[in-house]
């Protein structure tokens, strides 16, 4: 196998199970070298928690950069996820520009809103910037919130093709290449994926269960983004990220009082033989 390396960039909740605390775990044990750059520091996510602090870095990150560039350090990726403000998402961009090798995928997960609204802190000035960083990613893996955000559409809980169709278009219209459209659920008992490069649409759907769930577009997005570092195709890297997300929300689904993540911890020795064995 070849060794491969990707840098994460996201934020460190101390206390949440959220971003970094799940993305170094998860990438590591897919089999790949995960190198960090922390957007921010908090005491604790911040959907649920009162009083978190926040330290941004973005005054960090340049000169970050340019120590790497100086030691000839490229990426095989770069995946980003929870930002610190607008400003910082354009010296990401500059990640994206300088610190990548030949065929450094990049993959944006937008994590900015759920459920119809953008998480505490964050403004139109924010989804601007982050439309433009979506721009120049090879794969973007928005909620529908994170979707209709980018796109300025309207955010419905009731749907049909049409609508999940039309948002698809004006994502891609951003500039990405590969859209990972997640929690697509087109009946009551099954939700999904949709996987969508020009006018081609798959659609891996699974089991839908009756609990929500912080965090788990995290650890979507990291499995994502490991299985396809791995070589797994787009549908593939999709399936897999979802069926280890199902396991671990029904691990946590068994402890009624952890409220602000979700376990994968129990469900992590899985993953490499996930990923080895499709
Ligand atoms: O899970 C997304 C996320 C990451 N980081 C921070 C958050 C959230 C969602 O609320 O608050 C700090």
């Amino acid at each position: 196998m070849q060794f491969k390396k990707i840098l994460t960039i996201q934020d460190i909740s101390c206390v949440g199970q959220c971003s970094l605390t799940v993305a170094l775990p998860v990438i590591s044990a897919c089999g790949i070298e995960t190198c960090v750059l922390p957007s921010a520091v908090l005491s604790t996510h911040t959907s649920g928690f009162k009083g978190y602090t926040f330290r941004d870095l973005t005054e960090d990150i340049p000169a970050i950069k340019d120590h790497w560039k100086k030691e000839g350090i490229s990426f095989d990726a770069i995946y980003t996820g929870y930002l610190g403000s607008a400003k910082q998402i354009g010296y990401v961009a500059d990640i994206f520009a300088e610190c990548s090798g030949e065929g450094t995928l990049k993959i944006v997960d937008p994590a900015m809103a759920d459920n119809g609204k953008l998480y505490p802190g964050f403004d139109t000035e924010f989804v601007k910037a982050m439309a433009n960083l979506c721009e120049k990613a090879d794969y973007i893996i928005p909620n529908i919130t994170e979707a209709c955000f980018l796109t300025d559409s309207e955010y419905k809980t009731e749907y049909d093709r049409s609508y999940i169709d039309s948002l698809l278009l004006k994502l891609t219209d951003l500039g990405c290449g590969t859209v990972i459209l997640t929690g697509v659920s087109y009946s009551k008992e099954k939700t999904g994926v949709v996987v969508y490069k020009k006018g081609d649409y798959e659609y891996y759907e699974h089991e839908r269960l009756p609990v929500i769930c912080h965090g788990t577009g995290d650890i979507y997005a990291s499995v994502f983004t490991g299985a396809l570092v791995r070589g797994k195709s787009p549908l593939d890297a999709s399936s897999i990220a979802a069926d280890f997300t199902v396991e671990c929300i029904k691990v946590t689904a068994k402890d009624k009082d952890h409220w602000y993540g979700a376990r994968f911890e129990p469900v992590l020795y899985k993953l490499y033989e996930m990923i080895e064995s499709k």
